[in-house]
Parts: structure tokens; sequence; C-alpha cells
């Protein structure tokens, strides 16, 4: 079994490209829920979302989440009455989020849930929300105090941070099933998520660092930044802001010592070296992973 620790659109394409090389019911995503939100009286889980659209192969290309094919009737009713529509909610998207909610309503667990909307999607990667306690991410920005979705979508990302916390981190507990993905799985591989608001929130739940520590040869982390820059997201911009450099090598000050191996893309074999100086081992690759050969490259690349 493999365990990928995982954010949205980076870790649903790695996930996407180990498929190719491994057997889906090898992996096991331990999923971020600091994103999620409670809008319109629905619960939304954007990255468990994107992970299992994506692996449907019904994920949208044109907006990067969401489902393919997508109509906004309902959306565009909301906002003619007046209704809040800054955060999209496609009409087949809304499925999902009525489904999610009903079921949580009766007792289910998101756990309970996400494996329910798997099967439903035939998703044969088992997706584990990192906690089913309520936690929360939220931006220190230089307007003020704003939730996840407030800080990336309504102001797109686009304001000066100043820290970011995971509210309600110190009290959730680790699912039983993320405990044992991240602690029994041979190895566990970062995805090439945002380190500061995809990752960092799951590290942040229960002893999820100490088990990585403790098995820091097993760990494998894929860089998000390439030649100084996110494929997608403000990962870059945020790294900066909070004081890390902003390359590879920031990314590797972030995770410290969990990380046993980097893969780097091929742009930044520069900074190899330094990694290796670090008491890393480092793979240098392709880590975009935009045609087919490349994602299979990159994936072989995690599994050896
Ligand atoms: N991202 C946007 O930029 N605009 C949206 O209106 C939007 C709606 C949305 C609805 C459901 C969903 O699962 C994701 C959605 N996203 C939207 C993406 C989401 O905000 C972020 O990509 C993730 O939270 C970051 O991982």
């Amino acid at each position: 079994m493999i365990c990928v620790l995982s954010g949205g659109v980076g870790a649903a394409r790695l996930l996407r490209a180990l498929s190719l090389v491994v057997e889906p019911t090898q992996l096991r995503a331990v999923v971020n829920v600091g994103d999620d939100l409670e809008l319109h009286g629905l619960m939304i889980c954007p990255d468990l979302d994107t992970i299992n659209y994506t692996l449907a192969g019904l994920n949208n290309d044109v907006t990067g989440w969401g489902l393919a094919g997508e109509t906004w009737r309902v959306m565009s009713e909301l906002a003619a009455l007046g209704g809040a529509s800054w955060f999209s909610l496609g009409d087949r998207d809304l499925a999902t989020h009525l489904y999610r909610t009903q079921r949580l309503r009766e007792g289910a667990t998101k756990t309970d849930v996400t494996r329910e909307l798997s099967e439903r999607f035939g998703v044969a990667v088992t997706l584990l929300p990192v906690t089913n306690d309520p936690v929360a991410t939220v931006f220190d920005t230089a307007i003020g105090t704003l939730s996840f979705q407030e800080y990336f979508v309504r102001h797109h990302h686009d304001v000066v941070v100043r820290s970011v916390r995971v509210e309600g981190a110190r009290e959730a507990r680790l699912t039983p099933e993320a405990h044992e993905a991240l602690s029994a799985s041979a190895s566990v591989v970062i995805a090439p998520s945002n380190p500061l608001i995809s990752i960092d929130p799951i590290l942040q739940i229960g002893d999820a660092r100490a088990l990585l520590r403790a098995r820091r040869d097993d760990v494998v982390a894929v860089s998000p930044i390439i030649a100084g820059a996110a494929l997608k997201g403000p990962a870059d911009r945020l790294l900066g802001e909070l004081g890390f450099a902003v390359s590879c090598l920031g990314v590797a000050d972030f995770y410290g010592d969990l990380v046993g191996t980097w893969i780097i893309d091929e742009r930044d074999e520069e900074h190899a070296e330094t990694l290796r100086a670090r008491g890393h081992r480092v793979v240098v690759t392709t880590t975009i992973m935009s045609h087919e050969a490349d994602a299979r490259r990159l994936a072989q690349a995690v599994l050896a």
C-alpha cells in the first residue's frame, strides 16, 4: 500500500499518474479538509471532490475544479435572487454536496460519505479525509482575517498573507483509517500540492507529523515549485510572503526532517546537490504531468 498526502489538483494528477503504474486499490490518499466550507447549508469538500472527479475521469478541465459538462442554472437563478454566488456550484456538482450533506445529517461521517461517493463514481483509490472533526484553514491578511475560500476564490489569492492557521487542528484527531494509512503503508508520498495550505493542514492533525518523522526514509515528496514558480495556485507567492525561498529548497526547508527523498524537476537540477548535502536522497525528473508518458515517468520515479 502507498499513502499519498493530498490537496487538490496536484494530488489528483499524481494519484492518476500512480494509477497508471500500480493497482489503484494499492493507493490510499489522506486528504486535506481545511478548505472545506459550509455554504447554502451544504457541506462542500473541494479537495476530496477534485480528487474523486479526476480519478473518475470526470473533472472539469476548463475550470480545474468541479465536473465536466457542467451547467450553471441554479447559480444564475441564485444570483438573480441576490443570493451568494461568488463560490460557483455547478448543477451536476450540487448533487454531490446535497448527497454529502444529507448523509452527514443522518449521522454518517465524512469518511463514510467519501467512501460512498468514490464507490458511486467507480474510483478504486481509497480517499480518506484526514479527520472527521471540524477544522478550518484561516488567513491573516493585509485586509483582515479570511476563510480559505474567501482568500482563494473571493479575493483570487491576491492579498498579502501574514500568517496561516488551522482552526480546530489542536483538538482534531486523525481518523483511524488515516492513522493506519500514515503508519502502515509501505511508503508515504507528499503530493505536489501547496505545502502551506494543503499539506500542512494534514500534518497539523494529531500525530501525523510525528508518524512521518519516525519513518522519514519511507517519505517521498514531489516539489510543487518548478523553476521558482507553482504550476497553479498561490504556493510560490505564499512561500515568499511567509519567509521561505521560492524554490524547491524553500519547500524542503518548510517540510524539514519529514522527507527522506525529494523528487525535483529537471529545471531545478542545480538544487540537487544542496538537498543531498542536507541528507536527502534526490531524484531529478519531469514533474509536470501534462502528457501520459511524463506522468508515467514521474509515477515510476516516485515508486522507485
Ligand atoms: N475555485 C474557484 O476559483 N472559483 C469557484 O467558484 C470555485 C468553486 C468550487 C466549487 C466546488 C469545488 O469543489 C471547488 C471549487 N473551486 C472554485 C476550487 C477550490 O476553491 C480550490 O481549488 C480548492 O479549495 C483549493 O484546493
